[in-house]
């Protein structure tokens, strides 16, 4: 996994505002606490900062803000959230990071769609199924409604073609271009064109999982632009997720719903999926589930962005593939069978160590000689003096082992066990 999604790997980073906090709230501040909330929390009360103390809307904001700082809530301007403000952070929002075309939206909920014609990759049946159910991604969390026609001029038309398809924008080959779509308008506004030239798949992770690529295509059809929240649908880059479980993640949901408003008709009696929230790195109170040191790069993980590390199996990976024998059970590595999972692993290059951690005890796994060293379990608390609760996670950097319990990361220097600082989950995240 090149992407994980924290904001460590995003290069929009605000730079550092260098002034010393002033403790009396003049009107600089105010206008920056204005901008920081517009930027951050799709604040959209016009630009006039006397409102900054008055409306409500900024009140809700800002204890938006704090509750996300772990700051006391109080939905005022004080001089702790100020500074948490003037502290440089990603330039993600932290609530939402969608963008429409300006607006352009349709000016009714009832659509209408026609799929043109179809590709050779898949079945008629199977284009139907997935064009359906890509339309219906945005009817579950809006009011806009989806009716199919097969003659005349739909407001959504759908087309599969290659290279010079009479609309100005060729398409051009594999690869590359995948499909495009038009905002809302008249004529052309709405139609949505796929790229014969690709291999579309019903839910293979093989080729473009046409599902998929019609979703984000109809987010552009009904107004919205790309997103920055890297798991967001409307994020411009193309990450396989399972079609079966898809569920639209929260920025988009919010990014339509600004469009067209929520779903009138949801029934409180059926169970809503709830959209998925990409974890922001900068949250204080982030637990990451795991995090590894592969070919050089440190990765973190947290719920679905994780993979590589799992709880139950363990896997060799080697370069980019699994090394042949692996996932291996927990038990064929010699932990004792009542180990049920792991919490965390560190793995030592040079001593060629890997210690397993589960709960409040570690094991130690020799890699030369291929099994479990002896006088193990051990106390975390005895061979980690200082950390007291369960080791969520792990990972060693430069001769450091950090290891994590929930929130808090503890370092410790890697030879003499000697604990140097208890820093937050995110110190390594530019926030
Ligand atoms: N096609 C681009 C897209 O739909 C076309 C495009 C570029 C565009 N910039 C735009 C459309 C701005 C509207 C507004 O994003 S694509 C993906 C994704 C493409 C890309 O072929 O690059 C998907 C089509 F997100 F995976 F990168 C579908 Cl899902
Ligand atoms: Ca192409
Ligand atoms: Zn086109
Ligand atoms: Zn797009």
């Amino acid at each position: 996994m090149k992407n994980p999604t924290l904001c460590i790997l995003l290069s929009l980073v605000i730079a550092a505002q260098t002034n010393p906090l002033s403790t009396p709230l003049n009107k600089e501040d105010e206008d920056m606490a204005e901008k920081y909330l517009k930027r951050f929390y799709d604040l959209k009360e016009p630009s006039d900062s006397v409102i900054l103390r008055k409306t409500g809307q900024q009140k809700l904001k800002l204890g938006e803000m704090q509750s996300f700082f772990g700051l006391r809530v109080t939905g005022k301007l004080n001089s702790e959230t100020l500074e948490a403000m003037k502290k440089p952070r990603c330039g993600v929002p932290d609530v939402a990071a969608y963008s429409t075309f300006g607006g352009y939206k349709w000016r009714t909920n009832k659509l209408t769609y026609r799929i043109e014609n179809y590709t050779p990759d898949m079945t008629v049946a199977e284009v139907d199924d997935v064009i359906e159910r890509a339309l219906q991604v945005w009817a579950k969390v809006t009011p806009l409604r989806f009716t199919r026609i097969y003659s005349g001029t739909a407001d959504i038309m759908v087309s599969f073609s290659s290279g010079d398809h009479g609309d100005g924008s060729p398409f051009d080959g594999p690869g590359r271009t995948l499909a495009h779509a038009f905002a809302p308008s008249p004529g052309i506004g709405g139609d949505a064109h796929f790229d014969e030239a690709e291999t579309f798949t019903y839910r293979s992770s093989r080729g473009f999982a046409l599902f998929l690529v019609a979703a984000h295509e109809f987010g552009h059809s009904l107004g919205l632009g790309h997103s920055q929240d890297i798991g967001a649908l409307m994020y411009p880059t193309y990450i396989y997720r399972d079609v079966d479980s898809f569920v639209l993640p929260a920025d988009d949901v919010k990014g339509i719903q600004s469009l067209y408003g929520p779903n009138p008709d949801v029934n409180p009696e059926d169970p809503v999926p709830t959209p998925p929230v990409t974890p922001n790195a900068c949250d204080p109170k982030l637990e990451l589930d795991a995090v590894t040191t592969m070919r050089g790069e440190t990765m973190f993980f947290k719920d679905r962005y994780r993979d590589v590390v799992s709880s139950q199996k363990v896997w060799s990976m080697f370069g980019h593939a699994i090394e042949r024998g692996y996932p291996r059970s927990l038990g064929s590595m010699g932990l004792p069978h009542h180990v049920q999972s792991i919490s965390a692993a560190l793995h030592d290059p040079e001593a060629g160590k890997t210690l397993f951690f589960d709960g409040e005890y570690y094991y130690s796994y020799d890699e030369r000689r291929r099994r479990m060293e002896r006088g193990y379990p051990k106390l975390v608390a005895d061979g980690f003096p200082g950390m007291t609760g369960k080791v969520t996670a792990a990972f060693s950097f430069r001769g450091y082992a950090y290891l994590y319990n929930g929130p808090r990361m503890f370092e410790y220097h890697y030879r003499t066990r000697r604990l140097f600082r208890v820093l937050n989950t995110n110190y390594f995240f530019n926030c």
